[in-house]
């Protein structure tokens, strides 16, 4: 099923100038349940990113001369799937952009203490003519659980105008809680149940930029109708204090192991299990 339609399109709001004074944008993210932050991760870790996961994307061939396979998407049925996933997870780039300074100082002040940065990130990669399966309407904290208290980075690495999708939000969805969610067809996983919401915020954005939203909030993918790759990242964070599910200390699908990960990273690397060093509360 293609997105769920958007009749007007909102401004998202802009936490960006608020990135030096922590209380102002922890009020302006909780009050909004989702933030944009504008140039959050740095150009010399946002093309080490976008470089590891585009090589791995036409190693597979679905990018050549810039243009995007119609029908890429997330299946872990599809061999070319597992190793563009397999190559992309065992990259340090990728697990570095989660700590990139900024955007850690915005999680940590938006929680409003020290920040778990959940080691399972995911990667996506979203072709030309994929819009039977963009990301439905949901609330992530279906998905990760633990605490209800997650926040979300999306981080495309690619510019994402409106011909790429990018992702839209429903403005102050998270002051509703938990809502009922349903099996989605096409995209498969949950969607938010009965849904008749026509306004959504969304806007353009640039890679490296981040949209930060809480777990309550609801969003969705937007359909890809350029005929290029839209190459993402989903990045989680909630309080040290807080239980954690303990698959959010695993890879996404399990589709590495984190030893399998680290064999080829420096010895002394400071982010291998860096979240073993925290005092965390894990809950199955
Ligand atoms: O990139 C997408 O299509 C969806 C991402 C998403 O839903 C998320 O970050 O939770």
């Amino acid at each position: 099923m293609a997105m769920h339609p958007i009749t007007r399109r909102l401004p998202l709001p802009d936490g960006t100038s608020l990135l030096g004074d922590p209380k102002a944008l922890q009020a302006l993210a909780r009050a909004e349940g989702a933030v944009l932050l504008r140039g959050a991760v740095s150009a010399q870790a946002l093309a080490a990113a976008h470089k590891v996961v585009g090589e791995a994307a036409e190693s597979v061939g679905w990018r050549s001369a810039g243009r995007g396979r119609p029908g890429v998407k997330e299946d872990p049925n599809d061999p070319a799937w597992v190793a563009w996933y397999r190559t992309v997870q065992a990259a340090r780039a990728f697990h570095a952009i989660p700590h990139e300074p900024v955007l850690l100082a915005a999680m940590s002040a938006i929680l409003g203490g020290e920040a778990l940065v959940h080691p399972r990130h995911i990667a996506r990669c979203v072709g030309p003519e994929t819009a039977r399966f963009t990301t439905p309407p949901h609330q992530d904290v279906w998905y990760i659980g633990g605490t209800s208290n997650i926040w979300t980075a999306w981080v495309p690495l690619v510019d994402c105008p409106d011909e790429l999708g990018g992702l839209a939000v429903l403005p102050r969805s998270h002051l509703r809680g938990r809502i009922a969610s349903e099996q989605a067809v096409g995209a498969g996983g949950q969607q938010v149940a009965d849904l008749t919401a026509t306004d959504w915020a969304w806007e353009p954005m640039r890679a490296g930029d981040a949209l930060v939203f809480h777990g309550h909030t609801v969003h969705q993918g937007c359909d890809n109708r350029s005929d290029r790759l839209r190459l993402s990242v989903d990045l989680r964070y909630q309080r040290a204090d807080e239980p954690v599910r303990e698959d959010s200390l695993r890879t996404h699908f399990d589709i590495l192991s984190w030893e399998e990960i680290y064999r080829t990273w420096p010895a002394d690397d400071q982010l291998k299990y860096y979240w073993q060093s925290q005092a965390l509360s894990v809950v199955a």
